[in-house]
């Protein structure tokens, strides 16, 4: 009986998978190239020579392949597939000191993940502040039967860009006292700005010697979008920013926001739209704008003082008899009304069809956010440890039982909220060091409340854009001030809050989610600004050790560390 039931299974897999999945695969080499980002010279992480890096354009069901060479001459280098959830592969999933080792210098390391479902994706570096010099580029899953009707589509890849190198980046934040990085010189998209010029220069103040004087073909000059009228596109937006929150509008153009982080929304038309580090969005946009006429993209800073210029580029209708749009590009919302952004996220619902979540949670932790000093260090710490990623990768430490591997103790699961004011700068300033590490059974249901407080000095709370792996949670709710627990619990979302890989939590407020453990791995959750990870703002997942026990890593992802010396001696002392 049981032969016959196994024999069943797997005629229906095999069915299932030889109906549609392909194999794409490419080898990437990763090195450093002059590039010409923003009309100024400076050095980008290239793969294959691009930047950014190729577009993986892949169907749901498929198997992705890619082999990446590290050509770096003097440091290490992963990539991490965001938004993907590596089932079964949380050794793909390319979190330097999480699931593997970084690759060294001239040795390649083959990622092989399935992609299971169809969504708007990217991919980027996760080690050290590598995403920041420009490691990243599109990963687009279709559906095999695509339920939004369109006519073409362009992926828009946002991301903004420092003149210093990450090196010194890397140093500033870690010196003692912590030198600030600054705002970004310049916005990208697809790898494009302009540094000290305007395209819209003609509307400003500067007028014509302020304009940009780049030809077609330069590096820096932006793409333009040639659209044919009263068509229907699917505008494909990632942000890979490694700090600024931003804000995208098209020039008399709505957008119909349909997809949100690889899940369909319940679609709602804006004027414009706030993207946060680590989201993605479809949007679709109707061309029945005049068809005579070309229109900005436009996008800007929100939620720091803005002091990078807006990024352009420009939607052309192909019967365009102007030269350049003749009017102003769209001015981006100011940076601090902080109630328009959260009545955009507040917009944001799940299609129809999707899951609920589960009525009830099993386990709660409430992170508690704060900025804090370790011997003098500028440090961000998540219920009072800042995050200190080990040389040896959790998941290899935890399948092999190696206990001196990493800090087994976890933080608190809330910390005493009562006598907290996070209205306030931290009575005490002073932090602990830690692994950061939660330990979840299988197939249990977690609420997480992220709680915002204010930061060392002054009365300032910053946005957070807290970013899972391996997972998609549902967004339950936000709410203003300190998280009341037993009462905002009752004003959680169960019908139908969005499914997403990353949330915005708002200054001076909470955001709530909840996920279920249904994939064994050990999965990095943290904010996705790059400067704030780099200072301990992130924490780990492990979900069902038993399970990780048992799984079969490839040893290439295990080579530095105690499971180097592991692998080397099988486990004979
Ligand atoms: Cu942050």
């Amino acid at each position: 009986m049981a032969v016959i039931v196994w024999w069943l299974l797997t005629v229906v897999v095999v069915a299932f998978h030889s109906a549609s999945a392909a194999v794409v695969e490419s080898t990437w080499e990763v090195e450093y190239k002059y590039w010409w980002p923003d009309c100024k010279e400076g050095i980008v992480m290239a793969i294959n020579g691009q930047f950014p890096g190729p577009t993986i354009d892949a169907v749901a069901g498929d198997t992705v392949i890619i082999h990446v060479v590290n050509k770096l001459s003097t440091e290490g280098v992963v990539i991490h597939w965001h938004g993907i959830r590596q089932k079964g592969t949380p050794w793909a999933d390319g979190a330097a000191g999480v699931t593997q080792c970084p690759i060294n210098p001239g040795e390649t390391f083959t990622y092989k993940f399935i992609v299971d479902k169809a969504g708007t994706h990217f991919y980027h570096g996760h080690y050290g502040m590598q995403r920041s010099s420009g490691l990243y580029g599109m990963l687009i899953v279709r559906s095999p039967k695509e339920r939004l009707i369109y006519d073409g589509e362009f992926n828009l890849l946002l991301s903004d860009w420092w003149h210093q190198s990450i090196h010194a980046q890397e140093l500033a934040l870690s010196s003692r006292p912590m030198r600030w990085i600054g705002e970004p010189q310049s916005l990208l998209i697809n790898g494009r700005g302009q540094f000290n010029c305007s395209q819209a220069a003609y509307f400003n103040k500067g007028g014509e010697k302020d304009v940009c004087t780049f030809k077609e073909n330069d590096q820096c000059a932006p793409q333009t979008l040639r659209v044919e009228p009263n068509r229907v596109y699917r505008l494909r937006i990632a942000s890979t920013t490694a700090l600024a929150s931003l804000n995208l509008a098209v020039q008399g153009h709505q957008l119909v926001v349909v997809e949100a982080d690889g899940n369909y929304v319940a679609p709602f038309t804006v004027n414009d739209i706030d993207v946060y580090s680590g989201e993605t969005y479809s949007v679709l946009l109707k061309t029945n704008a005049l068809p005579s006429k070309k229109y900005w993209i436009s996008v800007g800073v929100r939620g720091r003082e803005p002091k990078t210029p807006q990024a352009l580029t420009v939607i052309n209708y192909v019967d365009a008899t102007e030269s350049r749009p003749s009017h102003p590009p769209p001015v981006t919302p100011i940076w601090n009304d902080t109630d328009r952004s959260k009545s955009f996220s507040k917009k944001i619902f799940a299609a129809k069809g999707y899951p609920k979540p589960p009525e009830k949670s099993h386990d709660q932790l409430i992170l508690l956010n704060t900025q804090n000093l370790y011997e003098d260090y500028t440090k961000w710490s998540i219920n009072n440890v800042s995050l200190s990623v080990p040389v040896t990768p959790y998941l290899g430490s935890i399948r092999y039982g190696l206990k001196s591997a990493y800090d087994l103790k976890s933080p608190a699961k809330k910390l005493i909220m009562d006598n907290y004011d996070i209205m306030k700068p931290p009575p005490n300033p002073n932090t602990t060091k830690g692994s950061g590490i939660y330990n979840f059974a299988f197939g249990i249901v977690v609420d997480v409340i992220l709680q915002n407080a204010n930061v060392l000095k002054g009365v300032i709370s910053e946005i957070h854009p807290w970013h899972i792996h391996g997972h998609d949670f549902w967004v339950l709710g936000y709410g203003e001030g300190k998280f009341k627990p037993g009462i905002d619990e009752k004003t959680f979302n169960l019908k139908n809050p969005p499914l997403r890989n990353t949330v915005v939590l708002y200054p001076f407020g909470w955001t709530a989610i909840r996920f279920v453990t249904d994939n064994p791995g050990v999965w990095f959750f943290h904010c996705h600004i790059e400067p704030h990870l780099h200072m301990g703002m992130g924490v780990v997942f492990v979900e069902g050790v038993d399970r990780i026990g048992k799984m079969e890593i490839p040893d290439e992802a295990l080579g530095c560390g105690l499971t180097r010396k592991w692998l080397m001696n099988r486990g004979r002392p």
